[in-house]
């Protein structure tokens, strides 16, 4: 999905026209894949324009850079207020926003240390992740010849820009296959999460989603439909998960903040429950959306309005 290339780039501080936010080629980014980043959106709703869980992004953000030990020259406030000033500069109602943080030019070699530690916040408007009808009909997925990252390999918990060439290999043989998304398993086997979203299973009208050791991204949505759940008395386990409970399953649905609440209609060209969008699905996409829509009550105090 593209995005569109207008508008203002906050750039090591400083608000930058689209075009003038670049680097060398040099840079330790370029060869090195040593980056970090976020992914974040904003909602309009009735109240106004919302960043949905602005603080917990940013503090993964942080946690990211703690992980590979880039010191971020910016505080975690001062990066949230950067990402408002974003979004309020570019005049932007609902919009994708991107801050990343990288190694900069310095030096060549591996070690990064004598590289600067460099930040950008861009800011676009970004539709349905996995197609408009996505949300409603539901994707079909295939599970990955290729899995997830062990955890003495790569840090799943630090969202790097590095990991996502495991997510490319893993997406582009999907889409060879005919399918919308992956599923990659962890280095044992067992279910670990898409390209770019978390996964959720719904059997017996219990939530099923492999934990973290399963060599996933701590997703902040994830973490959001595990409360959600909790409000709807809905019980949720985060238990290990072997591959053929994907074609047992009465429902299926990846989440993340590009992809939201997606329904999963086929794994690996086994249909899923009834092939469409389950009750329990639906039931945890409303309620999401209602809180998004400020159609009830941020009781979990999610949205920062802008
Ligand atoms: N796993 C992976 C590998 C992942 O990339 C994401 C987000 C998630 C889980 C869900 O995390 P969260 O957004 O906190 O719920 N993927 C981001 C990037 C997608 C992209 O194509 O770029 C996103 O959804 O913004």
């Amino acid at each position: 999905m593209s995005c569109k290339a207008s508008g203002k780039i906050w750039f090591n501080g400083e608000m930058v026209e689209w075009e003038n936010a670049t680097l060398h080629v040099l840079s330790h980014v370029v060869h090195y894949g040593s980056s970090v980043f976020e992914g974040i959106r904003c909602y309009k709703n009735r109240k106004g324009s919302a960043v949905f869980r602005l603080q917990e992004h940013v503090r993964r953000l942080f946690d990211s850079a703690r992980i590979y030990r880039m010191e971020i020259p910016y505080t975690e406030d001062e990066i949230s207020d950067a990402i408002v000033d974003t979004i309020r500069e570019n005049g932007l109602e609902e919009c994708y926003i991107r801050p990343v943080v990288y190694r900069g030019y310095g030096e060549m070699g591996v070690n990064p240390v004598n590289c600067p530690v460099e930040v950008a916040i861009a800011a676009w408007e970004w539709g349905a992740y996995l197609g408009a009808e996505a949300l409603e009909v539901g994707v079909d997925a295939g599970v990955s010849t290729w899995r997830r990252m062990a955890p003495d390999t790569m840090p799943n918990l630090a969202k790097a820009g590095g990991n996502y060439l495991n997510s490319q290999l893993a997406k582009m043989e999907a889409v060879r296959h005919g399918y919308d998304e992956a599923i990659m398993l962890d280095y044992h086997g067992y279910v670990s999460e898409g390209s770019g979203e978390n996964i959720f299973l719904v059997m017996d009208g219990e939530l099923y989603t492999p934990p973290v050791s399963s060599s996933l991204l701590r997703g902040i949505t994830r973490d959001s439909v595990i409360k959600i759940a909790g409000t709807e008395g809905i019980k949720v386990r985060e238990e290990p998960l072997t591959r053929e409970l994907l074609y047992l399953a009465d429902e299926i649905f990846f989440t993340g903040t590009a992809a939201e609440i997606t329904p999963v209609r086929s794994v690996d060209g086994v249909e899923i429950g009834s092939g469409r969008r389950g009750p329990v699905t639906k039931t945890l996409q409303d309620e999401f959306f209602r809180i998004i829509r400020a159609e009830t009550d941020d009781s979990f105090g999610w949205l920062t309005y802008i």
